[in-house]
């Protein structure tokens, strides 16, 4: 009887990985729906970025299959061997099936989440022969320059470049639907180019390194982006911009500033005019050192224009 009983609750162990295969692949959105996501942002806007949900929701979904699994045998085993006198149970004796099984099925489960992790990391990780555009990401102290280029590698040219200022937000605009590969150098210390949109951040060294990844964008709009690696005292206020257009939108943007007009020019091109064509998802701070500590009242900040921050 038990070996038999062994091998049935075998065939339920190795249904939780089968299970996982079955869930990934079909009804991830609609799982993930019903449970808020289960704490994971649902909002990319990247190809890369929805596989990246797809594992976590599926992952989620397997631990609680065998941790549903775990929980009833535990239960099981508390009421069916529960203590019935004072006579000790035989204390030496063993199930090999069992012993086998519940060595066999953890090191399954672990393979089956490492494969698919795996994929998912190759393909976010992924880098094409041909992107259909190339954007150098240039990180300074405090604040972002983005050079659009006209190939791969430090040897392709800038055709177009947006940097940004103590005044203006840098804004970056991407078209949906096609390869981009970024290029990342820092002129002075690490940084980090975040959109959490994306759901993905690397960082940016100065130096050799040239940092690079790809992304296909799938959703139009404007999304806050941030250096995500402590840089020093304006790290915070190192913000930016991702403007998602369509791809027409795009390629009229790069024409336009091609012909020599700047990053507003190039909004005001293709349709956001106004104050539209600054950036609306994150505004410039004031990055003036203060004389004083910030504990202090009637701090004045420091060098030309000092009088505009006292008496607020
Ligand atoms: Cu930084």
């Amino acid at each position: 009887m038990r070996p038999r009983a062994a091998v049935r609750i075998a065939g339920l162990g190795l249904a939780g990985p089968a299970l996982l295969v079955l869930l990934s692949g079909c009804s991830v959105n609609g799982i993930g729906d019903a449970f808020s996501h289960f704490g994971w942002p649902s909002n990319g806007i990247s190809l890369q970025a929805h596989r990246m949900y797809d594992l976590w929701i599926a992952s989620v979904i397997a631990a609680l299959v065998v941790g549903i699994f775990v929980w009833g045998l535990i239960f099981w085993c508390i009421i069916r061997y529960r203590k019935r006198g004072d006579e000790l149970p035989v204390q030496t004796r063993f199930n090999m099936p069992m012993e086998v099984l519940y060595t066999v099925t953890p090191v399954l489960i672990v393979a089956v989440l490492f494969y698919y992790t795996a994929i998912v990391q190759t393909d976010v990780d992924k880098l094409t022969k041909n992107p259909d555009q190339v954007v150098e990401v240039v990180a300074f102290k405090w604040n972002w320059q983005f050079n659009y280029r006209d190939g791969l590698g430090e040897e392709a040219n800038t055709v177009a470049s947006t940097v940004g200022s103590s005044d203006i937000i840098p804004i970056l605009v991407l078209p949906t639907g096609e390869k981009i590969r970024f290029e990342e150098t820092s002129k002075d210390v690490i940084h980090s180019f975040w959109v959490p949109e994306l759901l993905f951040k690397r960082d940016v060294f100065p130096g050799n390194v040239r940092n690079q990844f790809e992304v296909t964008l799938d959703r139009e709009g404007r999304y806050v982006g941030r250096c995500a690696e402590l840089c020093g005292t304006y790290h915070a206020f190192m913000n930016f911009e991702l403007v998602v257009v369509s791809p027409e939108k795009f390629d009229q943007y790069l024409t336009a500033r091609k012909n020599g007009a700047t990053t507003q020019e190039g909004m005001e091109a293709i349709g956001f005019t106004g104050d539209k064509a600054y950036a609306t998802t994150t505004q410039p701070f004031n990055t003036r050192r203060q004389q004083h500590s910030w504990n202090q009242t009637n701090s004045v900040a420091a060098g030309a224009g000092a009088v505009a921050t006292t008496g607020k």
